[in-house]
């Protein structure tokens, strides 16, 4: 079977971007590859965190995992600072890395721009990223295209320190969402729909209460043409909603159209905020069974014991190819 590896950062609950791009395609992909997924608490200090807001959120990341449908008999779950080996292993890589080309990436230039302070993690996020793919001879990365910038940079690390150090990596590809690649904010149809969004209305969360998700849908963003159609480029606002609905009912987005053909947007806005409501509710209710429950311990300790037995060897083979420490050549 080839391997899949995935990883999400615990800095809220998940968007319905996060869902629809993110974890509706690894619940899919558990049946057939032999699957990791990561919750990248290393990765999420490469901005500043509250240290209980965090280790909150990564306790409702694994809990979220699990209740959208990861069968922890299929897939390895684990918490990326449980395996000590992702630290070893981007120190490697940001070795290998050079600053001009992690001064390039989209993610650094958007996260950094109007900070004071930016942490030089936030530079080596890509070769700690790397680190993680190329510890368990990822064949397949399932992310949603935000991340494609960060695949390539992975790639080329990984035949970079092959060419330099010999055959180590396994070069991995990225694997795209068929449909609904990505999910734009409610509030600016433009940009893309993400958990640290400041703007509470612009997200709904797997979470939300159906209260909640009745009200921001109420407000989002749309136009004043007040006719239903998908056009992306002139109707972003409304063209995202209907996106939204079809990739959580698997109803065509030309059927939708027809359904709300000749209705208002009050009416559309409700019937986009009913199906999301119908889609979220098995899932809130796995999730609260889960939360506090010692099920989930279970589960995240038994995930890293099996990540850290796959990826310290992958660790080793590293360190001996580079001539780190005592170990032989
Ligand atoms: P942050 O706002 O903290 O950067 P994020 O919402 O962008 O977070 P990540 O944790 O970076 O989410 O990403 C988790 C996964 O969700 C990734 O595979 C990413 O590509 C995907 N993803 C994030 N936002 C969207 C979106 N709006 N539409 C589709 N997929 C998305
Ligand atoms: N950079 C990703 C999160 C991430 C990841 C990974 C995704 C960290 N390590 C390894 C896939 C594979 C993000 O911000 N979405």
């Amino acid at each position: 079977m080839k391997r899949i590896f995935s990883g999400v950062q615990p800095t809220g609950v998940i968007t319905l971007g996060n869902y629809i791009g993110a974890f509706r395609q690894f619940v899919t992909m558990q049946n057939d590859y032999d699957c990791i997924f990561s919750i990248v608490d290393e990765h999420a200090i490469t901005v500043p965190q509250d240290s209980d807001e965090l280790s909150k959120n990564i306790r409702t990341l694994a809990a979220t995992y699990l209740a959208t449908g990861i069968d922890p008999d299929k897939a390895i779950l684990f918490i990326q600072s449980e395996v000590p080996a992702h630290a070893q292993a981007g120190w490697m890589l940001t070795c290998t890395s050079y600053i001009g080309e992690l001064e390039r990436m989209t993610q650094f230039k958007d996260k950094a721009k109007g900070r004071d302070a930016v942490s030089a993690g936030l530079l080596t996020y890509p070769p700690l990223m790397a680190a993680d793919i190329l510890l368990y001879n990822t064949d397949i990365v399932p992310v949603g295209e935000d991340q494609k910038q960060h695949l390539e940079i992975t790639r080329d690390l990984a035949e970079r320190f092959n060419n330099r150090y010999g055959e180590t990596f396994k070069i991995p590809e990225i694997q795209l969402p068929k449909n609904g690649a990505r999910i734009k904010s409610l509030q600016d149809p433009l940009k893309k729909m993400s958990k640290s969004d400041d703007n509470k209305k612009a997200t709904i969360r797997i979470l939300d209460s159906a209260k909640d998700i009745e009200k921001k849908v109420k407000s989002a963003v749309t136009d004043s043409e007040g006719i239903v159609r998908f056009d992306l480029e002139n109707k972003p606002g409304v063209s995202n909603l209907l996106t939204i609905e079809a990739s959580l009912t698997d109803i065509s987005i030309d059927n939708l159209v027809a359904k709300y053909e000749g209705l208002g947007y009050g009416a559309f806005k409700a019937g986009v905020a009913e199906s999301i409501i119908k889609h979220l509710t098995p899932i809130q209710e796995r999730f609260a069974e889960l939360i506090h429950s010692s099920e989930l311990d279970h589960i995240l300790d038994d995930g890293a014991e099996k990540a850290n037995a796959i990826a310290s060897e992958t660790v080793s083979k590293m360190e001996i190819a580079m001539g780190l420490g005592r170990k032989r050549r």
